[in-house]
């Protein structure tokens, strides 16, 4: 018996080696491929030549190796990845731009990012930001928000309570401490929690990585919960663990306040989720020089380099399989015409159910394994957008580099349950959550840019159905009553803007967009408005879930990247990109870049010697 077992536990291990440390073909990360900075171009019409390259037959490269739907993080990641090892890889974006979430658009003169505020675990020669500067060959500038880079702001503004949020492992804790007195154990223990689970995640992209046999044989076997924190925890909900801490109700909300950067009220959210994103920004928190738009900008060049391109106005209505259900292509629609593109590998960074419901022929939609992994998911929660753009400076009206997180009281998963289920109009007026940061103040070049001005950016969530009637208008001359409802909207949320900013007045509002969920589905054609993709709630990290969610899908040649296949946000959805990378390049990516990283350090040192 004994023996039998030892067996199967040594070749268990040989295998997962196999995996892990395979490093089949070549190494996107094989050199270090940084060039001295160039000047930062910021004249609008010579980056558009770069962004905005409008699709026509007669631009597609021969000889494709790989198309790539979505110009997403996701998307552009992995076709760097690939482009970096010689491949030439054609990326298709709908939109008028390149960049997905991380795109900009520009209304009367202000500058806005539509999904970046701020990423963090930058500092220099860690593994994430070493990778990030091979991707854009060291073009891509980092600037640090101040520290506290978040403030939760709890309650009315008659009895509001402000927290602030530190960066740095003791600091962090330290300075909470002094806003919770008797409270020491319940937030060591806090963080202890978060730390030992967010460390587990190495687990998620191992399980990414193996043959999916294996992988199930981890997950349903319990060995994955045994070996990972992360899984262990990823079942318990936020609520939950925090509740179990202290009975402070102030203290729970602070634990949970930013479970707006994945969309899961903490009642739904997983404990795992949370402790990832708390990790995520415990050594800083940073916004890209320049813009989001300067992330697409200089990861496009490379592409290129390697013989591909990146076209926009390419929508792509279907994907291209041969008899023996493999998939060899996309078509793409302009004007009435389809285009066949040929390619022997298609990756999709346009979400999972995009893909699967849209892009594909109905007989393969058919297939149970495929109709098994769309039954694992949900669509995320529908996300609400202001942009405001002020007359004045950030002195002037009182704004910085950073984010408030504004709760209008501490009872936070009955608040937000309230305000989805409720009536649209009410719910207008009683908006439990709103995300605040000033795009202008956290990038320095700003200034240059727009001076005088300042824009100030708001996020919260709003159900697809309370909008989903006008989804057929068009888009820039949608009905009144669309516009009388986003009016409600915005009039409530200034008001909240107003209490938080004493300094922001009505007559500094040059302009106010709202943008809904019936937005996003048009500009960065999420099926249902969401935010951050697939829901990420408990059932995300389901044993078959955890398993089976994977870049390799059930039909040959096709690859799923981008937010839907790791985690959402910027980190998750690159991460993303390096598990597909990894799939088609056959090695592990992860490692490739933690190498990297290693090797850069090291030289470093030695020039300092
Ligand atoms: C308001 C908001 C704020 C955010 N704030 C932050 C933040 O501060 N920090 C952070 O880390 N993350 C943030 N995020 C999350 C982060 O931006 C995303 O998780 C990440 O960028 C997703 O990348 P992706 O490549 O997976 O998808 P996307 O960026 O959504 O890219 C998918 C692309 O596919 C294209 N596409 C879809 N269908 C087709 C088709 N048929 N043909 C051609 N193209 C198609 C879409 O147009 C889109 O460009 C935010 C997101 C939002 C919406
Ligand atoms: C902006 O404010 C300044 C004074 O602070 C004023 O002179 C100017 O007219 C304002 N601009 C607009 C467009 O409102
Ligand atoms: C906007 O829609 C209305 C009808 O709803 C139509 O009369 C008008 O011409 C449209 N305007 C534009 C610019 O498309
Ligand atoms: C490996 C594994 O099974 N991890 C988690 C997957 O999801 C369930 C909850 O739905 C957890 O119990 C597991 O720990």
């Amino acid at each position: 018996m004994w023996i039998t077992v030892t067996i199967i536990c040594a070749s268990l291990i040989a295998v997962i080696f196999k995996y892990v440390f395979s490093t089949g073909g070549p190494n996107p990360f094989e050199i270090d491929t940084r060039e001295p900075l160039k000047p930062r171009v910021t004249v609008k019409k010579e980056k558009n030549k770069v962004l905005k390259q409008g699709f026509l037959a007669s631009k597609i490269p021969e000889n494709l190796d790989a198309i790539v739907i979505g110009s997403g993080i996701g998307g552009l990641g992995v076709a760097v990845l690939l482009a970096k090892v010689g491949k030439r890889v054609l990326v298709l974006e709908q939109h008028d731009r390149a960049g997905g979430c991380c795109h900009t658009f520009t209304e009367k003169g202000f500058e806005f990012d539509v999904g970046i505020h701020y990423i963090g675990d930058l500092l220099e020669h860690k593994p994430f930001r070493c990778m990030l500067d091979q991707l854009t060959n060291g073009q891509l500038q980092w600037q640090p928000l101040d520290n506290p880079f978040d403030h939760v702001v709890i309650g009315p503004p008659e009895n509001r309570r402000t927290y602030p949020i530190y960066s740095g492992r003791n600091h962090f804790p330290d300075e909470l401490k002094k806003f919770f007195p008797g409270e020491e154990a319940a937030i060591d223990e806090y963080m202890r929690l978060v730390k030992k689970t967010g460390r587990g995640v190495w687990f998620l992209a191992l399980l990414k990585l193996v043959p999916l046999p294996l992988a199930k044989f981890l997950v349903y076997t319990g060995l994955a919960n045994y070996l990972s924190s992360f899984f262990r925890m990823a079942s318990r909900s936020l609520t939950d663990v925090v509740n179990e801490l202290t009975e402070n109700k102030d203290l729970r909300a602070v634990f949970s306040y930013c479970f707006g950067t994945y969309g899961n009220m903490p009642k739904d959210a997983s404990f795992s989720m949370h402790s990832l994103l708390i990790c995520h920004y415990m050594t800083g928190a940073w916004y890209p020089i320049g813009g989001a738009s300067e992330i697409a900008y200089h990861m496009i060049p490379i592409i290129e380099k390697a013989g591909g391109a990146v076209l926009v106005r390419a929508t792509v209505n279907r994907i291209l399989f041969n008899s023996k259900k493999e998939a060899v292509g996309v078509s793409v629609i302009k004007g009435q015409e389809e285009i066949h593109v040929h390619a022997p590998i298609v990756i999709s960074d346009a979400g999972i159910f995009n893909t699967y419901n849209k892009l594909l022929p109905k007989e393969l939609q058919a297939m149970p394994a495929i109709k098994k992994q769309l039954g694992m998911l949900k669509h995320g929660e529908g996300g609400l957008s202001v942009f405001l753009g002020l007359n004045g400076t950030k002195e002037e009206l009182g704004l910085k580099a950073d984010n408030y997180y504004i709760f209008s009281e501490n009872n936070v998963d009955e608040l937000f349950e309230t305000y989805m289920k409720g009536e649209r109009e009410k719910s207008a007026i009683s908006m439990p959550l709103l995300f605040a940061a000033s795009p202008s103040a956290k990038d320095p070049t700003c200034v240059e840019r727009s001076p005088g001005k300042s824009t100030l950016s708001l996020v919260s969530f709003a159900k697809y159905e309370w909008f989903e009637e006008w989804k057929d208008d068009k888009v820039k001359n949608r009905s009144a009553a669309y516009q009388e409802l986003k009016q409600i909207f915005c009039d409530s949320i200034l008001e909240v803007v107003m209490s938080v900013f004493p300094k922001i007045t009505r007559d500094k509002v040059e302009l106010i967009e709202l943008g809904t969920p019936i937005t996003n589905a048009h500009y960065i054609a999420s099926p249902k408005g969401e935010i951050y993709g697939a829901d990420h709630g408990t059932t995300r990290f389901s044993p078959e879930c955890n398993a089976t969610l994977r870049p390799q899908t059930p039909l040959k040649n096709l690859y799923l990247t981008g937010q839907d296949v790791f985690l959402c946000g910027f980190a998750g959805a690159l991460a993303g990109a390096l598990s597909c990378g990894s799939a088609i390049l056959h090695r592990n990516l992860h490692l490739d870049a933690i190498a990297m990283a290693k090797k850069m350090k090291s030289i470093n040192t030695k020039k300092l010697e």
